[in-house]
């Protein structure tokens, strides 16, 4: 069993997919284990986002993920970092491979509908960047 922090931006939130795309990770049995709407403030981007801190995209970035509340989810199953990374597709939108969420709904590289965890180490940090442990169900 392995953790993954997703986050559902604001292109996905003005497109309403947010249910169908939480749909996708149900039907790979991946279980919700905290999931809520915040607005993501200066501090917690420049951390989230700390290695694309100094590059030219940032600010573009950090504007984009400030324009709409976004939705923070954490999931539990089994290889759950690789299963919602390739659900999701390559970050590109145009380089994602067909039947991605990325492919169907993404814009661009910067408007590309979700940021999932990279890594099962970077998973446990992020979910506790976004989540008190007493906002997680725990079985
Ligand atoms: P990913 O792990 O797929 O989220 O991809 P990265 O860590 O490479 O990028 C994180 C986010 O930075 C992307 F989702 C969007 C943004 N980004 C840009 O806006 N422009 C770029 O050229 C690269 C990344």
């Amino acid at each position: 069993m392995q953790k993954t922090l997703v986050i559902l931006k604001p292109d996905c939130i003005e497109q309403n997919l947010a249910g169908k795309i939480l749909d996708r990770f149900a039907e790979k049995e991946l279980k919700v284990l905290g999931i809520k709407m915040i607005q993501l403030s200066d501090d917690l981007l420049e951390e989230h986002y700390e290695h694309h801190k100094d590059k030219p995209f940032f600010p573009g970035l950090k504007e984009f993920m400030q324009r709409t509340p976004v939705i923070v989810v954490a999931l539990q199953g089994e290889n759950a970092v690789d299963t919602v990374r390739e659900l999701a597709g390559a970050t590109n939108p145009t380089e994602a491979a067909e039947g991605t969420i990325r492919k169907h709904h993404g814009t661009d590289v910067q408007e590309n509908v979700l940021h999932a965890s990279d890594s099962a180490e970077n998973a446990e940090i992020e979910m506790k960047r976004f989540f008190k442990p007493e906002e997680l169900f725990e079985e």
